[in-house]
């Protein structure tokens, strides 16, 4: 029986017995949860229940619909001297492995990139000697060799230093950026908005006023961004529901975040080895949440490179609408040790959205739909059937 014939009366009784009564009847009517119905959620071992609610949350609003988009990931640098506990990518310049792309290597690796790629993502380490120009130059390098890619570059903790390094007001730089060829900004860089955490793990990185005020003043300049919350390191379940609380509230004020992107921490080979992987549990539960509690983001990402395919997949049935991108050249979660493949064809998303009982709906950054692939399993568009082999996870 599909969930939406399940009365609320009959959730209720079940949520009663999870520790969440009176949430379906608040997210049912449309009615915003609390900071303790978030909390109450995060420790719910109804990993069903609350699937079932943000389902049925997700379906008011998409339906069947499950994005995804063909892109690319650039990490352009790991030169990094922000030294985060959480990270396995950062370099010191001569480090074994440190690099940095030239423009003209940007410029290169996009000309040579899948010809159906509409959006290419560059994100990377920060490194104050970069001069300003070379931010503009590699925007400049992609649009050159690929006039119709949507660039989405820069998470805040690069804008940070771009506006330094810069010396210029904020909506300066942002202009010049539009006008080298930045259309978006993905949602890194504000890992978990506790002042706690930030000084145990990651002293040297801006802390969340400088993040918002930054995500502030992009949305009012116009750009949309997405949002992120990274979880699984020392973060208490309070401190994440005051990440969310303050990601809520700023979308209250600006509506500038088109997605929000649970981040599972990985810790191989950061100094944060000894923690666990986040469990598959726990990667669905923040998924769900992410989708009760923050009413106000359209999308939400279930980021198959760090999830895991079999749980990315899951995540479309508990509140995830998205499945991020193809995403050829990803190192930041690879680095730290993602098993998951370097990328995945259009036809293999395809099968884990079919598998997941939705319709494929090919987008671009903007959230502007391309194509959708309604049809049963083989394609009018000469998409390949999917294979009928499970994929490997
Ligand atoms: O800010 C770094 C995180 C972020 C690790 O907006 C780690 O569409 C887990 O934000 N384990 C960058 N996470 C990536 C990012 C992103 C990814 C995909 C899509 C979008 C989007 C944005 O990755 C960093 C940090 O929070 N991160 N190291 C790690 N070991």
């Amino acid at each position: 029986m599909p969930l939406v014939e399940i009365s609320i009366e009959a959730l209720e009784r079940r949520a009663e017995r999870g520790g969440l009564a009176g949430i379906p009847t608040k997210s049912e009517a449309g009615q915003r949860l609390n900071e303790a119905d978030a909390l109450a959620m995060l420790r719910c071992d109804d990993l069903a229940l609350l699937g079932a609610l943000a389902d049925r949350a997700r379906q008011r609003r998409w339906g069947r619909d499950a994005y995804y988009n063909v892109n690319i990931h650039i990490n352009y640098t790991n030169w990094c001297n922000k030294f985060c506990s959480f990270c396995a990518f950062q370099r010191r310049p001569g480090d074994d492995g440190a690099y940095c792309l030239t423009p003209e290597q940007i410029h290169d690796q996009l000309k040579a990139a899948n010809p159906e790629a509409t959006e290419v993502h560059m994100v990377a380490g920060v490194w104050p000697a970069l001069p300003y120009e070379y931010y503009l130059d590699i925007c400049r390098a992609a649009k050159a060799a690929r006039p119709d890619i949507l660039v989405k570059a820069f998470t805040m903790v690069e804008v940070d230093q771009i506006v330094k390094t810069a010396r210029k007001p904020l909506e300066e730089v942002l202009a010049d950026l539009k006008e080298a060829g930045l259309d978006s900004m993905p949602g890194g860089g504000a890992e978990v908005f506790s002042e706690r955490v930030r000084q145990e793990l990651y002293p040297k990185k801006m802390g969340s006023e400088r993040w918002i005020e930054l995500a502030r003043g992009i949305h009012h300049f116009g750009f949309k961004t997405n949002c992120t919350m990274l979880y699984g390191m020392t973060e208490t379940l309070e401190e994440r529901v005051d990440h969310l609380s303050q990601l809520r509230a700023l979308q209250d004020e600006t509506g500038g975040f088109q997605a929000y992107i649970p981040l599972a921490f990985h810790p191989a080979n950061t100094e944060l080895e000894h923690l666990p992987f986040p469990s598959a549990a726990e990667r669905l539960r923040a998924v769900a949440v992410g989708r009760l509690f923050l009413d106000n983001v359209p999308h939400v990402k279930a980021y198959w490179v760090m999830l895991g395919l079999a749980v990315a997949q899951t995540a479309l049935t508990m509140g995830a609408d998205d499945l991020d991108g193809t995403v050829t050249q990803e190192r930041i979660y690879h680095d730290a040790g993602a098993e998951t493949p370097q990328a995945l064809s259009r036809e293999e998303i395809h099968h884990l959205i079919r598998e997941a009982d939705r319709v494929p709906v090919e987008r671009d950054t903007l959230y502007r739909e391309r194509r959708r692939f309604d049809e049963a399993r083989s394609s009018r568009v000469g998409i390949p059937t999917a294979p009928s082999q499970p994929l490997a996870v």
